[in-house]
């Protein structure tokens, strides 16, 4: 799998060459319903995940496919690029933002390299225990109108904020406490307040791209790393290692980002089938995620070889304690809209828990 990754790595010149010679986003993104009425051709949106085949985004991505196919009658048809076909993660935003894509997954734990303000939903123990509560409070029009602004700054359009499952550490060591963490080299996300995290607990983080976690954990060049457990099987993460820790401190937490000059290029009936389409996804992509993941742990402890350590309310509680000054450093990175996010996010986990 690392070896398909790596060369469609080597392809991504090629591919980049290839959105070049597309027409603009704009040329493309002509209203469904007037097209429809004026020309049989479909436009074709293009929409890139940072997950491969089978995972969760490219779940989301093919019912997201067959509903606004279905729903455009043919008008629009919906390309869907799984990770490996063009780039990492960051390099997907970046074509994303000069409009050779319509449409991405773009994850805050590499997206808030650009835009801190995003960095909220990698913070630790922010968010409820209850699925239901942070599905409602990753949902709420408030949250997303605060964050829109930042999106905007960079070209984007925020579309949606989806949970894909709680993180869970792997590693050549169960992690019951920070003292575990003493020195053991995490990969995480490309993201600062990721690196941030890592260092409250006296880990020694080490941001790389999805694609080199695997030959990283086979080399030896990192201990362990941090993902839901869908991921961790379909990675194969977890052949080379030892211990699974469940905390439940964070969510993996992504967002569906459309290119800015695609999206204020379509009419109004074609966003508010996008914007319908999206709502009618949030819960069906959450019970999704969580029969993905409980399966998958599943899959993995029958393969045998890895431990599944799950911490109780006391070690959790310690690593709560240990993650709350990362809270001030996001608002150092993030600025006083930062604040404004992080005390909104904070707001809505308690009216949504009550
Ligand atoms: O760890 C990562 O980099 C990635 N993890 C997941 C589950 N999705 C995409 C992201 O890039």
């Amino acid at each position: 799998m690392t070896q398909s990754l790596r060369q469609a790595a080597l392809l991504f010149p090629f591919l980049m060459l290839l959105a070049a010679c597309s027409p603009p986003a704009e040329d493309q993104s002509q209203t469904a319903s007037s097209e429809a009425e004026s020309q049989p051709e479909s436009v074709t949106w293009r929409f890139a995940l940072e997950e491969i085949e089978g995972s969760v985004q490219d779940t989301y991505a093919q019912e997201f496919k067959r509903r606004i196919e279905s729903r455009s009658d043919g008008a629009i048809t919906v390309e869907v690029y799984p990770y490996g076909s063009l780039g990492s993660s960051s390099q997907i935003t970046e074509m994303l933002q000069s409009g050779a894509l319509e449409l991405a997954f773009a994850s805050p734990g590499h997206l808030a390299d650009a835009i801190p303000e995003v960095g909220v939903f990698t913070l630790h123990f922010v968010l409820s225990d209850d699925d239901a509560v942070n599905r409602q409070v990753l949902s709420d029009p408030e949250l997303h109108a605060l964050l829109q602004p930042p999106y905007r700054d960079q070209d984007l359009e925020l579309l949606g904020v989806v949970q894909e499952g709680w993180m869970v550490w792997s590693g050549d060591r169960a992690l019951r406490s920070p003292a575990d963490f003493d020195g053991f080299k995490i990969r995480t996300m490309t993201s600062p307040i990721l690196v941030e995290s890592y260092r409250a607990y006296g880990a020694n983080p080490t941001p790389m791209p999805y694609s080199e976690v695997y030959s990283g954990l086979q080399l030896g060049q990192i201990d362990g790393q941090v993902n839901p457990i869908f991921a961790i099987e379909e990675m194969s993460f977890y052949e080379e290692q030892d211990y699974l820790t469940s905390g439940r401190h964070a969510q993996f937490v992504t967002t569906l980002a459309g290119s800015q000059s695609w999206f204020e290029s379509l009419d109004e009936s074609t966003r508010a089938m996008i914007e319908e389409v999206r709502d009618e996804l949030v819960e069906w992509i959450d019970r999704e995620q969580q029969r993905f993941n409980a399966e998958r742990l599943d899959t993995i402890l029958e393969a045998g070889g890895t431990q599944w350590v799950e911490l109780d309310e006391d070690e959790r509680d310690v690593f709560r304690q240990a993650s709350l000054g990362v809270r001030e450093t996001y608002v150092e990175q993030a600025g006083e809209r930062g604040r404004e996010v992080l005390d909104t996010f904070l707001a809505l986990v308690e009216k949504h828990q009550d």
